[in-house]
């Protein structure tokens, strides 16, 4: 077994040390994006457990806790790839939806390949990214949600925008693990993405820069 695959075994089996053992030293011998793959490829069997009935809600939680140890390890190691600012991301998870570890790797991605992120926190209602593309002119609006429910908070949420009259003044992309190329065209997002590389490699794809 390799060792992204004891990682994925370990975290699986919410075996806290030894999944952040087996972290440290995957460090010295994955790229980090492998590495957090295979910690998503873990929380992807939690989620399959808790829908058996093998794993309860203290176990989503305890992934949760998990997790944002690990992010610990990985995220002061991402290198930043340049110093000039590529364009505003404005950021957040979708109203009802308040699972934001994604959402939090995403913009950490996404600053250290020079974006402005501004994180406006979960469980955030359409008026609030509306106010928050008035004050802040991003260029690029992130709608981040897990549950299924959160595609239609993201429609509304880009519903309220086009209300506005803000719609063609920015891109929209939306993330997490439940959308597709059907929920982009159902939202009327731009871009979808289920990784935080392939975000990034949008964002710069939506705003015209080549890598
Ligand atoms: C941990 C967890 C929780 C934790 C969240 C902790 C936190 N701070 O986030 C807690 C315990 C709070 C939780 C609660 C609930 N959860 Co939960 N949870 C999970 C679990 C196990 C892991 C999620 C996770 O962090 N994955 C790891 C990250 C890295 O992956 P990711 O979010 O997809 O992010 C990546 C990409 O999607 C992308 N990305 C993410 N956001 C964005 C944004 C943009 C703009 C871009 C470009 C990219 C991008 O980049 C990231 C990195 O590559 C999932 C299982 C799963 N398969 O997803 C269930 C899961 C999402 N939860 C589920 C459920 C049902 C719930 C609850 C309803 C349970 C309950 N009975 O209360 C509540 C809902 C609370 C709410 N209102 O939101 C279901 C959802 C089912 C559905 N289809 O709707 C899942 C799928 C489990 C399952 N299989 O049943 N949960």
């Amino acid at each position: 077994m390799s060792l992204l695959d004891e990682i994925v075994s370990a975290f699986a089996d919410l075996d806290e040390e030894r999944t952040i053992n087996l972290v440290k030293e995957a460090l010295e011998k994955y790229p980090l994006n492998e590495i957090f793959d295979a910690c998503r490829r873990a929380t992807d069997i939690v989620g399959e457990r808790y829908e058996r009935g093998e794993y309860f809600l203290s176990e989503l939680v305890y992934a949760g806790h998990i997790f944002n140890r690990i992010l610990e390890l990985l995220l002061p190691r991402l290198e930043r790839e340049r110093v000039s600012i590529l364009g505003t991301i404005l950021l957040g998870t979708v109203e009802g939806d308040v699972h934001d570890i994604g959402k939090n790797i995403f913009k950490a991605f996404a600053e250290a390949a020079g974006f402005k992120v501004i994180d406006i926190g979960v469980d955030v209602p359409p008026q609030k990214f509306v106010e928050a593309v008035k004050e802040h002119k991003p260029d690029i609006v992130g709608l981040s949600g897990l549950l299924t429910l959160a595609i239609d908070s993201m429609k509304r949420t880009i519903d309220a925008l086009k209300a506005e009259g803000l719609r063609d003044k920015v891109k929209v992309i939306i993330g997490g693990g439940r959308v597709d190329e059907y929920a982009k065209n159902y939202t009327g997002a731009d871009a979808w993405a289920d990784s935080a590389t392939k975000g990034v490699k949008l964002c710069k794809e939506l705003l015209g820069i080549k890598e």
